[in-house]
């Protein structure tokens, strides 16, 4: 079971191996979390994104899928992009939010990264309650089989951050 951290600040600035990018199938960027990592990783992301949508993923990356690419001037060395749920209150999507850790730490493993920074996903434009998000990251995480050492979840503001405190603690 990987180590698992918090932070609270912004996940473009992390020193890991990799990190997690919150994107759309699309996965021609956006804004939020996905609007940061481009800008900030340059061109290069963007790049070898077009090439996996000609390749890979014609009709674009499905829901709770993930894929690598360079991390471009980032200070890591992969991003892995993965696309959240949208948030349905007809509908429990909690399976999906849960794939999206699963399959980025099975990335990381096919990678050999270690250190893997995930942002809170689906909880910004998705519209995923924080509350409800956070103790379905933790447990996804818990149980993943995975050689990643650390995980660490980069909470962007207090709330987000408390509410990870909250669902690490009650899932010790
Ligand atoms: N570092 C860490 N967390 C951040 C950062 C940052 N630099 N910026 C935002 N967050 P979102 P989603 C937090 O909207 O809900 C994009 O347009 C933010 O406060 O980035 O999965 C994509 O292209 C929130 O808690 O991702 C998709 O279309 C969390 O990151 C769509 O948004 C996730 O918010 C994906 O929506």
């Amino acid at each position: 079971m990987p180590r698992i951290v918090l932070v609270q600040g912004d996940i473009t600035e992390q020193r890991v191996d990799a990190i997690v990018n919150a994107a759309n199938p699309s996965l021609m960027g956006g804004g939020g979390v996905d609007g940061a990592i481009h800008r900030r990783g340059g061109p290069a992301i963007l790049e070898e994104c077009k090439r996996i949508r000609e390749t890979r993923y014609p009709d674009g990356l499905p829901t709770g899928e993930a894929v690598a690419t360079t991390a471009g001037n980032l200070p890591a060395k992969w991003v892995i992009h993965t696309v959240g749920p949208v948030y349905s209150k007809r509908e429990d999507r909690s399976h999906l939010l849960a794939a999206c850790h699963r399959n980025a730490l099975a990335v990381a493993d096919e990678l050999g990264a270690r250190t893997v920074a995930f942002p809170a996903i689906s909880t910004g434009v998705y519209g995923y309650p924080v509350e409800e998000a956070a103790p379905v990251a933790i447990r996804a995480v818990r149980e993943a089989d995975t050689r990643v050492e650390e995980v660490r979840f980069v909470l962007f503001d207090r709330r987000a951050y408390e509410a990870f405190e909250r669902a690490l603690a009650e899932a010790r």
